[in-house]
């Protein structure tokens, strides 16, 4: 046995800590995983996931080689290839596709596997090169970054590290247990040493209100009318900073004389929260001196979700909080800046003709094309869509098409991979070299490769210079290695990167990560340098009520996460499974009387595209007329189809988004 060494490296997983990690490597194999105390944000803790992330890297349950189909589609019988087999079947189908359908019949699909740079983006370089058509990647926050960028321009928002200095948190929309654990701790710690209040407004009591002085409960979509009663209330009792409105808020004149329709009773009727508790709250707010607001993206993913977080963010605004230190809001990307010149990676000049515009959201209903515009090749990495993406049984209809080729790029068999007619084995974030601009905190990394990915895995840049091989591309950039990728990457720093000091930037060189320079929110970065109540690049260009859409469903189902994974990762580990129980929906006691379901019954749970079963938890916590789904189930552990199978592919107002919980279902028990 060789001696254990003891190395950086960064979580890859879509969650906004970027955490650093210590992996001791011994023999070629990571045996065991650490925080990494020098690191700006997580130096402390890590979420109990990656603390076992070796089980992960090394299960038994990897792909180890490239697969071909044996059966028929999606019976998961699979024979090894080899990559030479694998890249020529693959290169052959897309020279052949693009003479005679042109290339954008090929759709690539990716989302967000990998969090770092070049493994995620540098597929878009093949793509563009190919003329592929263009995937728009807008399957989670995309409403509220939207909303947010409708009123507030590039002005970067708090670092959750600023919020030491906020006297007042407002939570909103979160599950900080499960997405923001480091925050979560840091807010703890304040509220022990000088009882800053913490309340939580969501559709449930999640796990985060055992921590909060109070829960007030939504019902959701309808967050945009509580944020338009609580500036009524401010308003009115002369709680509102006026000079700071008139003086920065471009449109407040006309946004201030429609203000008195919104009154809380308005609301009331609405969101299903009191007069009272919205007034109490406004009252409560205005009372901070700098008051934070935590927002999650939950209240972006209806059709009205941009509106909603527009109205959020001039709430905000309401009592110029925004301009004192700890005041204003968390949760959007706190820097909207490059900290990476993500062009180098994603060459966008290697496009020659603008390609045509698929939604992720949308991929089911783009397999159903036909003719001219039908997609012929779908090209999977870094993304499970089958249980991730909307519509389900549209998305299964569309990938057994026996004229559909399509190639997953994964670590694992998941549902998507099933339908595959090539499979191509994907190396691990140890396995290879990246970059990483954490979204959630103002912190830069780079992990460096730690261990030999096993049998014959690939990380995705190894793999897109393997396919423009294939293809005859000549560009350079696909002879280079993944080492001089980042090698360039590192020696054609950023602006923000420049400013760094010898021994950061040495940091990322060596691998690790630094903290960068929070973002100045006073310097408010729109064309006026004011925030906008109006903004006329948006459908409904003055902020106000938009409902949500009503239908003859009358149930709102709502995706929350789950700490034991994030997204449908995770689900190669036994443990983590285990402790996650059933696949169940929370109910109210009304809701249960309603329908006559009583507690761990088996219920279905259905609408006009979809029907799954579940079992129902009752929860005195959950909003009214609101069924509440945790986590990401894949179809192999439910056993059946599952939350996806629900979901529309509508868009949001704003940004494109998906509207995953604009999910109006009816339920009833599976036994009557
Ligand atoms: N452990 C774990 N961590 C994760 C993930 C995971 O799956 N597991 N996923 C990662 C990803 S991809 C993302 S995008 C982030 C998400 O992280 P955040 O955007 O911070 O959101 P969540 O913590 O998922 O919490 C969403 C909350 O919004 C609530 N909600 C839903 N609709 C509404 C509404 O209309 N109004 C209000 N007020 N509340 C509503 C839900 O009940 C839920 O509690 O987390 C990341 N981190
Ligand atoms: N029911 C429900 N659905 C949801 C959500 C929800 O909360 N509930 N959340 C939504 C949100 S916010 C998001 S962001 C999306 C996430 O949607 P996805 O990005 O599809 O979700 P993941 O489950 O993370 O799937 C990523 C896949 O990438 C693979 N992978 C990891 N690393 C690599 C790599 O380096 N190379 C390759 N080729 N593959 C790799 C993993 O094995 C995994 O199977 O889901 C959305 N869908
Ligand atoms: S999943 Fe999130 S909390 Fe856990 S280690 Fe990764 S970044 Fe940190
Ligand atoms: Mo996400």
């Amino acid at each position: 046995m060789s001696e254990k060494t003891i190395c950086k490296t960064i979580c890859p997983y879509d969650c906004p800590s970027s955490c650093g990690l210590l992996a001791e490597v011994q023999d070629g194999k990571i045996v065991r995983v650490s925080n990494d105390p020098d690191h700006p944000v997580s130096g402390k803790l890590i979420c109990s996931k990656m603390r076992h992330y070796e089980r992960s890297v090394h299960s038994p349950e990897r792909i180890l080689t490239p697969l071909k189909r044996s059966g028929p589609k999606g019976s998961g019988e699979f024979v090894p290839c080899s990559w030479d087999e694998a890249i020529r079947t693959i290169t052959d189908q897309w020279k052949s596709l693009s003479v005679e359908y042109g290339p954008q019949s090929i759709l690539p699909c990716v989302y967000s596997g990998v969090m770092s740079d070049i493994q995620r983006k540098c597929g878009e370089a093949f793509f563009n090169r190919l003329g592929a058509s263009v995937l728009v990647q807008t399957l989670c926050s995309s409403a509220k970054g939207a909303g947010y960028k409708s009123v507030m321009g590039a002005t970067g928002c708090l670092d959750p590290r600023e919020l030491k200095d906020s006297d007042f948190y407002l939570i909103w929309g979160s599950d900080l247990t499960a997405t923001r654990l480091q925050t979560l701790s840091e807010l703890i710690q304040q509220r022990k040493q000088t009882k800053k209040k913490m309340i939580l407004i969501d559709t449930y009591a999640s796990p985060t209100a055992r921590y909060c002085d109070d829960t007030i409960l939504i019902r959701p979509g309808t967050d945009g009318a509580l944020a338009l009663a609580l500036m009524n209330v401010l308003a009115e009792e002369g709680l509102a900073d006026e000079e700071w409105l008139r003086e920065n808020g471009e449109g407040y004149e006309q946004f201030r004389e429609m203000l008195p329709e919104y009154t809380p009773a308005w609301a009331q009727e609405i969101t299903g929260i009191p007069a009272d508790t919205i007034r109490n709250l406004a009252r409560q707010y205005a009372a901070a001196s700098a008051p934070a607001v935590i927002l999650g993206s939950g209240n972006s993913r209806h059709k009205n979700g941009g509106m909603n977080v527009r109205l959020i963010v001039l709430f905000i605004q309401f009592t110029g909080a925004w301009k004192r230190p700890g005041g204003g809001l968390c949760g959007c990307t706190p820097v909207n800046g490059g900290y990476v010149d993500m062009t180098r990676i994603t060459r966008p000049d290697f496009r020659k003709t603008p390609g045509r515009r698929i939604n992720i959201n949308q991929i089911a209903a783009a397999l159903a094309l036909e003719g001219s515009e039908a997609v012929k090749s779908l090209y999977v990495y870094g993304c499970n869509p089958v249980d991730s993406v909307s519509n389900q049984n549209g998305m299964i209809r569309g990938l057994l098409r026996e004229d559909l080729f399509t190639v997953v790029h994964e670590r694992f068999m998941t549902d998507t991979a099933l339908y595959a007619d090539i499979i191509l084995p994907a190396a691990f974030s140890v396995e290879q070299n990246d970059i990483y601009r954490c979204y959630g905190y103002c912190t830069l990394g780079v992990a460096k490769k730690l261990i030999p990915a096993p049998g014959e895995c690939k990380s995705n840049w190894d793999t897109f210079c393997l396919l423009a091989k294939g293809m005859g591309f000549e560009e350079s950039y696909f002879a280079m290695t993944e080492e001089e990728m980042l090698k360039d990457i590192l020696s054609h720093p950023t602006a923000e990167v420049r400013r760094l000091s010898e021994k950061q930037r040495k940091c990322l060189e060596d691998g690790g990560s630094v903290s960068m320079p929070f973002a100045d929110h006073c310097d408010i970065k729109t064309e006026s340098g004011k925030f906008r109540f109006y903004d006329e690049s948006c459908p409904v260009p003055l902020a106000g009520y938009v409902p949500t859409e009503e239908n003859e469903y009358p149930l709102h189902l709502v995706a929350v996460p789950d700490v034991h994974s994030v997204n449908s990762i995770f689900h190669d580990r036994a443990d983590l499974m285990q402790a996650r129980g059933d696949m169940t929906v929370l109910i109210s006691p009304k809701t249960a009387e309603k329908y006559r379901i009583s507690d761990g019954e088996p219920v279905l749970v259905y609408n006009d595209i979809g029907e799954v079963r579940f079992i129902a938890r009752m929860d005195d916590m959950v909003a009214d007329d609101t069924v509440i789904a945790r986590g990401i189930w894949t179809m192999k552990s439910a056993g059946s189809s599952t939350f996806a199978a629900l979901t529309h592919e509508d868009l949001s107002d704003i940004g494109e988004a998906t509207t995953l919980n604009e999910n109006r279902v009816e339920i009833k028990r599976a036994v009557p």
